[in-house]
């Protein structure tokens, strides 16, 4: 690696999925627009000292406008696919299984499937990205009831009746411990619940995380089951769940810290039932799978999906029940840092831990690995020039870091690695952190909206040129004369970039 003016040998297979990773409510904006529902993110996020900067997703980067915008930039990019997820409230306004469908919400996630498709990229969708229908929040508390089972199961089935034919790859929910943990116990996602007062009228964070933990892995289960039984013998595709994980090092070679470590590995959707430290943590909390659910659970993922950022050194102790009474620090003994720190307090770049927490997994549960989520905040890009965040250093970086893992990961270690989404094709609403936080390979001016692909961006284009096999008709054209990611404003780029010619259609 570090050479970019020799190609290396190709050293992932052509048909590795490679592309961006968004999620709707952070990019689309128009909340308003063509009958859609509101979302539980919608109040929370206008709530003042909800998100750092006051930023809320009204607007976000108008990405529910310029779609074909954002499309030229992906195939600028030269992906081969993109993950992006589906607003259930423009789907269903009012989320529940007796509630109206909305055509006009239909009709535009097809249009915009169609448009990547016409580009040549594949479409991958999440049916759920945190962005529950406020009104099944309102009506039975959204998660923490079950009937949120057969209500989100309905929604997939519809999506899966109208996507189908022209999407075949799935994923049913985004990061299970986060809409539970950062939802209903500390409080800091929508809807907001926790036990801190200070935080929260109402909520209980000993109980409420594992009962809606219990509920997302249930929906979960049944809309594959939908999909495999319903939709899969004519459609083809496949379907899973991307979990957030991250790798855990002991933080020295005690016992009990390597124990630790491991408690952060442990999850009941690939082991098919509750690890056996949650039980010991949590007793009766914990929530009981009938024997007919654990059967649903079990093998309700056809790959592994896996949302990695970072590597965390586990001590364990503390009282934190969310991270399994381990305490996470970047801080070697020795006193040294692991590495770059981004600007949020739980990123540091590691790429040896996610080339061992690829290892890990594919020995541990032998399924194919799809990346689904990979990326690096650039401390406080927020408050640099334009010139300067487009020259994003610590993220080449980190990219470089990760793209070596990953193929040495395939080419070496033999892990069949499928799909790697870096996270993200444009700065965008962060949450709680609102737009303070960028993680975007393409810098998102917010004032006119224009975008501009950041050093990573043009990194990780070349870089995937470069290393993926091709047969050569797909690749951008990155210094082939012409136009050139290397030297125009993407405003520019999309009217001149010649016609790459991209004949490979969507993978069926
Ligand atoms: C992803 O989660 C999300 O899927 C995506 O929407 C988001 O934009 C992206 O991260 C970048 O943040 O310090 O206790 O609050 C990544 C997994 C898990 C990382 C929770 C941050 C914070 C824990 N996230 N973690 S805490």
């Amino acid at each position: 690696m570090g050479n970019s003016t020799s190609t290396p040998p190709a050293r992932l297979p052509k048909d590795f999925m490679w592309g961006f990773a968004t999620a709707s409510f952070q990019i689309e904006g128009s909340t308003d627009k063509d009958g859609r529902g509101k979302s539980i993110w919608d109040d929370f996020s206008r709530t003042p000292g909800k998100t750092r900067d006051g930023g809320n997703g009204d607007i976000a980067t108008d990405s529910y406008a310029r779609y074909k915008e954002d499309i030229a930039l992906l195939r600028q990019y030269g992906v081969r696919a993109y993950r992006f997820s589906i607003a259930w409230p423009r789907i269903i306004p009012l989320g529940g299984r007796a509630d109206p469908v909305n055509e006009r919400g239909i009709q535009w996630y097809s249009d915009f499937i169609d448009e990547l498709i016409k580009n040549g990229i594949t479409p991958f969708v999440t049916l759920y990205h945190w962005d529950l229908p406020q009104a099944l929040h309102e009506r039975y508390g959204g998660w923490l009831n079950r009937e949120v089972v057969a209500d989100f199961e309905h929604y997939a089935r519809v999506c899966f009746a109208a996507f189908g034919d022209r999407v075949k790859y799935w994923l049913t929910m985004n990061e299970p411990w986060c809409v539970s943990v950062l939802g209903y116990g500390r409080g800091v996602f929508a809807p907001g619940r926790s036990s801190d007062r200070a935080r929260s009228a109402e909520g209980d964070s000993s109980t409420e995380p594992w009962i809606v933990a219990h509920h997302v892995i249930l929906a979960h289960a049944s809309a594959v089951r939908a999909y495999r039984e319903s939709f899969k013998p004519k459609h083809g595709g496949v379907i899973g769940i991307t979990l957030n994980g991250d790798w855990a090092l002991p933080y020295d070679d005690s016992p009990e810290n390597v124990a630790a470590a491991q408690h952060a590995l442990d999850d009941p959707i690939y082991l098919g039932h509750y690890p056996d430290f949650m039980h010991e943590m949590l007793g009766e909390r914990l929530p009981v799978f009938t024997p007919d659910e654990l059967t649903l659970v079990k093998g309700s993922s056809d790959f592994y999906g896996m949302n990695t950022y970072t590597t965390n050194l586990c001590k364990a102790g503390g009282d934190d029940e969310f991270q399994g009474l381990v305490e996470y620090t970047f801080t070697r003994s020795n006193g040294t840092q692991l590495g770059t720190q981004a600007h949020c307090a739980w990123l540091q770049t590691y790429p040896q831990g996610f080339r061992d927490l690829l290892n890990y997994l594919y020995k541990k549960y032998k399924k194919p690995i799809y990346v689904t989520e990979n990326g690096f905040a650039v401390k406080d890009e927020h408050a640099m020039s334009l010139e300067d965040a487009l020259h994003d250093a610590d993220r080449v970086e980190y990219f470089r870091g990760m793209t070596d893992a990953i193929a040495r990961a395939v080419a070496e270690d033999g892990v069949d690695v499928r799909a790697y989404f870096p996270w993200s094709l444009l700065d965008n609403f962060e949450w709680a952190d609102g737009y303070e936080t960028r993680f975007g390979v393409t810098y998102v001016d917010y004032v006119t909206q224009k975008r501009y692909p950041k050093d990573s961006g043009k990194f990780l284009a070349k870089w995937f040129a470069e290393n993926v096999e091709n047969s050569g008709s797909t690749t951008p054209r990155l210094s082939t004369g012409g136009a050139s990611l290397d030297n125009l404003p993407t405003t520019q780029l999309i009217g001149t970039w010649p016609a790459v010619v991209r004949t490979r259609g969507a993978k069926l």
